[in-house]
């Protein structure tokens, strides 16, 4: 059986980080780890091909070559899908489909013939089993979650490794906090599931040999899930793991109470984390309510922040405004907080209802929901009625964004993160694209760019401050090219 593993393209988006990828001439921040997971449970008799819709075309001889499509993909990649999908059906191959978009919202999408839905280490057996025999189903669905213990490793090797900024790679599924707006929970439940040290470092040996000296993202919905387990078994063993290796720094995503673990950030800062993307949501304590974000209530946020900057960690953030309980103030708190942290790579949204959500449940009730979810979060658009009303959202929002991405508040956001940043050791090696991009930031923002003063400002700023942190600093110019062109293009 011949397949193709087609993961769809990406639209211009905050994360898409396109503008800021050609600095090192790179096509996608990250590869599709959804079906590098999924080739590694196909029958070993059957032959995949992986094709990135965002680093390769897909081509008439593809389709020709293959029996049928796997695909997999998130909402935002709704449009491509679709599209996807109709030229596989055209090309008469079979269409098979699962991950995040169809588990969310299958119904919508015509042209499948067999949906693999919630996590493939236990409906894809079943297909294939069927499958096999000539009697698949329309659809597989399963209420129970997996033992990722037993999930085997990516094949990486049906990546082009070059063409990506950084890798995935996945610990553990599984968040044990209850937001409403968040659909983590309702894919992967709230007791957190994680793999063995083993298979962590055997996932990280597998990218090492074949020569990965980028960033690898822990892609966990919530990396301290489970901080015993962390300290007495992972940490320990990836801080064994890290001696005699070069590059390969860590990052991931974790809750606001690691602040309070100092010997926890040690040990991921020993072991190569250097950034960490947390739910801040909004300073407002009403809105943390609302949200039912119990974990970030009642703390000095800023202080938090700046603890785990000082620890060693870069933090990036996510907000949201809209909130029932949010007035238009809110746009102006958001922005005195986003700048007194030092955030630098703050994700502000507007309040979205993702389906499947608790508050998507809540705004169908009270008749709030509109239009589709487009799953950019970033994008200015959202399918709910806000309390506040539309027009004062979309406006306020706009100008937030605006704001702090002009480049005065931005490169002020990163002397502020400089100053508090302790950077841990681990350095990617220098390589030619990576040493061209300091060229290239030098002339596209230093001259060309109407940056140019701030940038100067900041690099000079920091060559007499922290002159080990210049090569972060340049990296951080680059992203702000990157989110400064996607709020150009923010609806008005
Ligand atoms: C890593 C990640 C990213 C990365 C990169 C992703 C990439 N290149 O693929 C980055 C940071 C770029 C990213 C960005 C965004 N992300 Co994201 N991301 C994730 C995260 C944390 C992990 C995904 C992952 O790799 N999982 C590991 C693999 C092994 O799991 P998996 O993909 O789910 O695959 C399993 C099953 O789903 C299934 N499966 C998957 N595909 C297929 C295909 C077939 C055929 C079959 C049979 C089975 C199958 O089998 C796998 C094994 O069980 C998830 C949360 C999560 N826990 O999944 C959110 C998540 C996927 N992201 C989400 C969102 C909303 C976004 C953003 C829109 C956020 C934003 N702020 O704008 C952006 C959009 C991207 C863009 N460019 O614009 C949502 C998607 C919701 C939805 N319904 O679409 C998720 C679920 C998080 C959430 N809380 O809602 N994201």
């Amino acid at each position: 059986m011949k397949v193709l593993l087609l993961y769809p393209e990406f639209p211009d988006t905050f994360w898409s980080l396109k503008h800021a990828l050609r600095f090192i001439r790179k096509k996608s921040a990250y590869p599709p780890l959804g079906l590098l997971t999924v080739a590694a449970m196909l029958p070993a008799h059957w032959s995949p091909r992986l094709i990135d819709l965002n680093v390769a075309k897909l081509t008439e001889a593809d389709l020709a070559w293959a029996d049928c499509a796997f695909i997999s993909a998130m909402a935002v990649q709704r449009k491509s899908a679709q599209e996807v999908i109709s030229r596989c059906k055209e090309a008469g191959l079979t269409v098979v489909a699962g991950g995040p978009l169809f588990t969310a919202e299958h119904e919508q999408f015509t042209g499948v013939d067999h949906f693999v839905l919630n996590e493939a280490e236990i409906t894809l057996p079943r297909f294939l089993e069927d499958f096999e025999k000539g009697c698949a189903k329309r659809c597989y669905t399963t209420p129970q979650f997996c033992d990722i213990q037993k999930t085997p490793p990516p094949r990486w090797d049906l990546l082009d490794l070059k063409q990506y900024g950084g890798m995935g790679i996945q610990f553990s599924r599984g968040c044990p906090f209850n937001c409403e707006f968040c659909n983590v929970t309702v894919l992967f439940g709230h007791r957190p599931r994680m793999k063995s040290p083993e298979q962590m470092t055997r996932e990280l040996d597998d990218l090492y040999r074949l020569g990965w000296r980028g960033p690898v993202f822990f892609v966990d919905d919530n990396f301290i899930g489970n901080k015993t387990y962390l300290k007495t078994e992972l940490l320990p063993a990836l801080i064994r793991w890290r001696q005699g290796k070069k590059g390969m720094p860590f990052n991931t995503e974790a809750s606001i109470n690691l602040a309070d673990d100092a010997p926890l950030m040690g040990m991921m800062v020993e072991a190569g984390f250097d950034a960490v993307f947390i739910g801040i949501e909004t300073p407002e304590e009403s809105g943390l309510a609302e949200c039912n974000k119990s974990q970030n209530k009642n703390r000095d946020l800023v202080e938090d922040v700046h603890r785990i900057q000082r620890a060693g960690l870069q933090v990036q953030g996510g907000f949201i405004v809209g909130f029932d309980s949010d007035t238009r103030s809110i746009f102006q708190r958001q922005i005195d907080f986003i700048q007194k942290s030092g955030i630098v790579t703050a994700m502000v949204g507007p309040l979205q209802a993702p389906p499947g959500t608790r508050l998507y449940e809540r705004l169908k009730k009270e008749n709030r929901l509109k239009g589709i979810f487009i799953g950019d979060n970033v994008g200015g658009t959202t399918n709910i009625i806000p309390k506040m009303g539309i027009e004062a959202l979309n406006e306020g929002y706009r100008k937030l964004m605006l704001q702090i991405y002009s480049p005065k508040l931005y490169y002020r956001r990163i002397r502020t993160f400089l100053r508090e940043y302790q950077a841990p050791e681990i350095r990617v090696p220098l390589d030619l694209q990576r040493f061209l991009a300091l060229f290239r930031s030098g002339i596209r923002l230093g001259v060309l760019g109407g940056e140019r003063m701030q940038y100067w400002k900041t690099l000079l700023w920091t060559f007499f401050r922290r002159p080990g942190l210049l090569p972060l600093a340049v990296t951080l110019a680059i992203y702000g090219h990157h989110f400064q062109k996607i709020c150009k293009v923010l609806p008005s």
